[in-house]
């Protein structure tokens, strides 16, 4: 049964020497992985991309802006609740006109998805990376399917609901420890998994606050780490903004992730993001 789902994905092998994740890593600077929604609902732009034109138009902005990885998904993940569902034929249909043209334009391409199916799918498609909102922990066949195809995971921590009474960074090394347990069982590579506590998932917005300001104990697990804080709510309960003007909150908030061990930055707002991490980084080398 399992064979069955996945089976549409398999059939172009991926292999680790083809690991685009691990060449761009080694490169010793924060990549920057932009966001491309193609969506009606995404808290963050609207649905601005829905339309496949539009979402093409801004893969290759990204690109020249500087993204390393573009990061495509079709459903939005709401960390605020009120997502609407999206049955999986509905998700791959919208990804279709995009996620193969923006494969071709050649930035390493991240699916952004729950379900397997959809992450067999676009790797089938040409996708190289999977980036799992549930961190292994809600369909097992995720684990499974990055196993089989040898390609790196962003495992993120995620909750249903928000506990303020939460010792935060204690909560999101528990579940990582268990989605580690899950990836080594189903046998994903250790050096494939990225981790990333999920700014605005099940989180308060001072636990967001905390993930990131102690983001380095969870350089423990001796592994990447990834920090999506682009336009999320915390920024707004500190200062108050809509999601559209929250750049300044967005950059204050990676350039503290990276200083605090991030690798990867996952940002709508390329350009603003990659001059900012050229700066810190220039300011850093000199400190
Ligand atoms: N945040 C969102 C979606 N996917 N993936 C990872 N790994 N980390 C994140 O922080 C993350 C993510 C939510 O942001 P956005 O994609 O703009 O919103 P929506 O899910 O509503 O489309």
């Amino acid at each position: 049964m399992i064979d069955a789902r996945l089976s549409a994905g398999c059939a172009s092998g991926n292999t680790s020497a083809s690991n685009p994740l691990a060449r761009l890593l080694a490169l010793g600077r924060p990549l920057v992985m932009g966001v491309l929604n193609v969506t009606p609902d995404s808290f963050s732009d609207g649905g601005e991309f829905f339309d496949p034109a539009r979402a093409l138009d801004q893969a290759g902005r990204m690109i020249a802006e500087g993204a390393d990885i573009l990061d495509i998904g079709a459903e939005s993940t709401r960390p605020y609740g009120g997502a609407v569902p999206v049955p999986l034929e509905e998700e791959i249909r919208r990804l279709e006109p995009v996620l193969p043209a923006a494969v071709k334009l050649g930035a390493p391409v991240s699916i952004d998805t729950m379900k397997p199916e959809v992450a067999a799918w676009a790797l089938a498609a040409g996708a190289s990376i999977i980036n799992d909102v549930w961190g292994l922990q809600r369909d097992r066949d995720m684990a499974r399917l990055a196993a089989e195809r040898t390609v790196p995971v962003i495992v993120m921590h995620n909750r249903e609901s928000a506990d303020s009474s939460l010792d935060i960074m204690a909560e999101i090394a528990k579940f990582f420890a268990r989605s580690l347990e899950i990836a080594e069982a189903a046998g994903v590579a250790h050096q494939n998994i990225v981790l990333d506590p999920g700014i605005g998932f099940g989180k308060t917005p001072e636990q967001s606050l905390i993930a990131i300001a102690r983001l380095g104990e969870l350089k423990s697990f001796g592994l990447p780490l990834l920090v999506g804080a682009s336009r999320k709510r915390f920024i707004a309960k500190v200062s108050p903004a809509p999601p559209d003007q929250r750049l300044g909150g967005s950059i204050a908030a990676h350039v503290m992730a990276v200083a605090n061990g991030a690798s990867i930055i996952r940002t709508h707002d390329v350009a603003e993001t990659v001059q900012a991490l050229r700066i810190a980084a220039a300011i850093r080398d000199l400190q």
